[in-house]
């Protein structure tokens, strides 16, 4: 299979790279945070995470790659935090093969210790889909990542395998509304009253709320009526290189 061939190929030279999306305090409109995202080129052309980390999870090169990342991100978080007096947080994508590898913890427990950032600093992303598979094994799972210090978040909430379970039987801190959930100009008002409904409810458990796909002011106006803490879109940026990051947000 070709594309694996080159997946493998793209762990030993280093290929990947990984780019920023800014998390944005929805009151004071600041960065708080990033959010990590990979990003692969061959021979000019990017080839879309959607498209080979599935390739990348079936041959579980995504546990790799995932290592590549979490240490990405690390060490960058620990450069741009340097001269802050607020740090940033760090927000990575977790497959649910890389919580399979046993020595996940200890690996992210070195990386923290080896660049000297704070395990609070790092929300680990999960889809429900990596929840359902294997639930009792998964709570341990996240459990163990709690117990490092880092934050969890519930990526893309509100699609998919959505489940209101999900916000109280696993332990997690932070849950993100998927970004099919910002309304739009054409949406209705009844989209309006479920995004309201569901803020309302993830509050009233004591779990932060990340919006993403956030790409209007009226997005972003709403965010800010409905109480949420923090916003993600194209409204402020998509993923951006260190550099563009720096230049524009630090
Ligand atoms: O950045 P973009 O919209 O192209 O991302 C597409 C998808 O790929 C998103 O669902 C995102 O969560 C996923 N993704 C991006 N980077 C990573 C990563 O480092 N690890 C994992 N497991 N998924 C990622
Ligand atoms: O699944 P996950 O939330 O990890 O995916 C994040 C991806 O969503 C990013 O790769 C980014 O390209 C994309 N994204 C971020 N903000 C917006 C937005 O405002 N609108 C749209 N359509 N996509 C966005
Ligand atoms: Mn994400
Ligand atoms: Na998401």
């Amino acid at each position: 299979f070709k594309i694996e061939t080159q997946l493998r190929s793209a762990i030993m030279n280093d290929d990947f790279y990984l780019h920023y999306q800014p998390v944005i305090d929805a009151k004071s409109k600041t960065i708080t945070g990033v959010e990590a995202l990979i990003r692969w080129n061959i021979d000019g052309d990017m080839i879309s995470p959607d498209k080979f980390i599935p390739i990348a999870e079936k041959s579980r090169l995504i546990i790799d790659i995932g290592k590549w990342v979490i240490q990405q991100a690390i060490k960058q978080l620990s450069l741009w935090n340097k001269n802050r007096s607020s740090p940033l947080t760090m927000a990575i994508n977790f497959s649910s093969v890389q919580l399979a590898d046993e020595y996940l913890f200890d690996f992210i427990r070195d990386c923290l210790s080896q660049h000297n950032v704070a395990a609070h600093l790092i929300e680990v992303e999960l889809t429900e889909t990596a929840l359902i598979i294997e639930p009792e094994k998964t709570v341990k799972i996240i459990q163990g990542i709690s117990d490092l210090g880092c934050k969890v978040s519930l990526d893309d909430f509100g699609t998919g395998f959505s489940s209101l379970s999900h916000l109280h039987s696993f332990p997690i801190n932070i849950v993100k509304i998927d970004r099919t959930l910002m309304p739009n100009a054409s949406s209705s008002e009844k989209v309006k009253q479920l995004l309201s409904g569901l803020v309302l409810m993830i509050k009233s458990l004591d779990l932060q709320i990340v919006a993403e796909g956030v790409e209007t002011e009226s997005d972003l106006n709403l965010c800010v009526k409905l109480g949420i803490g923090k916003i993600q879109g194209f409204y402020f940026d998509k993923p951006l290189s260190p550099f563009d990051l720096e230049r524009k947000y630090l």
